[in-house]
């Protein structure tokens, strides 16, 4: 691991949900390695963390979850956890309605539901505070083995609009959540891509979500669909492997490996990819494979760089994927769209 991706992984760990602008969360991920040991891999879990999150109105009128006051953004921000650790969370609606926070994957109460059912919604102006715990895998007292919590899950919420949260989806509420296995491999940057609807992060055709790295950059996707339509996510240039953790374990390692896969309403999974491995720099497509959705535009660019920052063949403003072309630029000089956000506050600098 160089320094800079050290330095990266620090200011996500430990005090992350404090520090200005950091919009991830990640708990005990902090580790220090040589460059000659290889990837950084997850600790073991057990902690024990509290932080604030917000749901807020955004100025078009979306809605988004946040960390702090004002920085709400689609997808809400990723919250990295490690089998065996508990997530406090200090929920706060800032909105002028109902909303809730249900999460996938981990192991909650009814209390922690986020349903109207069992009132876990939180009301206008209120808060309430969220508990996920997550567990390692085991042996139950019957002798059946007990899978652990690692995943690619996600949050969302589950009340506005209707009593599925059809409305707050739509609008924006929901978010991504890895838990960790001890020894997982710890990636550059993650980027989330939600297909939502025909959107990708809820942005429509003609403003793709554009994610960017370079070239031997150890990168994760946490692919979440929502909405009403089946969708198959694909990466030009780049495999993946149909398990946990989207990483092959070896020679023996019966998964599949893929670089299309189907994905319905509330599926998610993760993969990881070394950027450009055997094929190089570039502005690589990543889509919906449904052609009529990449013709409609749920299709991004991995901009894909040479280490000396150029990108061959790429000219933003003549290059668009499918419907959607020249968001990079636009993210840079903006700072706005998910996938300038991704990279600046999640992993990338
Ligand atoms: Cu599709």
């Amino acid at each position: 691991m160089d320094r800079r991706t050290f330095s990266r992984r620090m200011l996500v760990g430990g005090a992350a949900a404090a520090a200005t602008g950091v919009t991830s969360l990640s708990l005990g991920a902090v580790q220090a390695s040589s460059a000659e040991s290889g990837p950084r891999t997850a600790p073991a879990g057990g902690a024990v963390r509290r932080i604030k999150m917000y749901a807020e109105k955004l100025p078009n009128g979306e809605l988004g979850y946040g960390f702090e006051k004002g920085k709400a953004s689609i997808p809400g921000p990723l919250i990295e956890l490690n089998e065996g650790d508990t997530l406090h969370i200090d929920f706060e609606n800032l909105t002028d309605g109902d909303v809730s926070l249900h999460v996938h994957g981990v192991d909650y109460d009814i209390a922690n539901d986020g349903t109207r059912m069992n009132r876990s919604h939180v009301e206008a102006g209120g808060t309430r505070t969220y508990t996920w715990r997550t567990h390692k895998p085991g042996t139950r007292k019957d002798g059946t083995y007990e899978p652990g919590s690692a995943g690619y899950w996600h949050y969302h919420d589950h009340v506005v609009g209707t009593d599925h949260g059809t409305g707050g989806i739509r609008k924006g509420l929901y978010g991504p959540l890895v838990v960790r296995r001890k020894g997982d491999l710890l990636p550059d940057q993650t980027c989330t891509v939600v297909f939502n609807d025909m959107m990708i992060n809820n942005k429509t055709a003609h403003n793709s979500v554009n994610f960017e790295a370079t070239v031997g950059d150890r990168l994760e996707f946490v692919m979440i669909t929502h909405g009403e339509f089946y969708h198959t996510f694909h990466i030009h240039g780049h495999r993946w492997a149909d398990n946990r953790t989207g990483i092959l374990t070896g020679p023996d390692d019966p998964s599949r490996v893929i670089d299309n896969k189907i994905c319905g309403p509330a599926d998610s999974f993760g993969l990881q990819i070394i950027a450009g491995e055997r094929v190089g720099a570039g502005a690589w497509m990543y889509h919906c494979h449904v052609q009529s959705h990449s013709d409609m535009g749920m299709a991004g660019l991995l901009l894909i760089k040479k280490p000396d920052g150029t990108i061959p063949g790429y000219e933003p403003h003549h290059h668009g994927a499918g419907g959607a072309e020249k968001k990079s630029a636009q993210d840079k000089d903006k700072g706005e769209g998910k996938g300038a956000d991704e990279g600046a506050a999640g992993h990338q600098h």
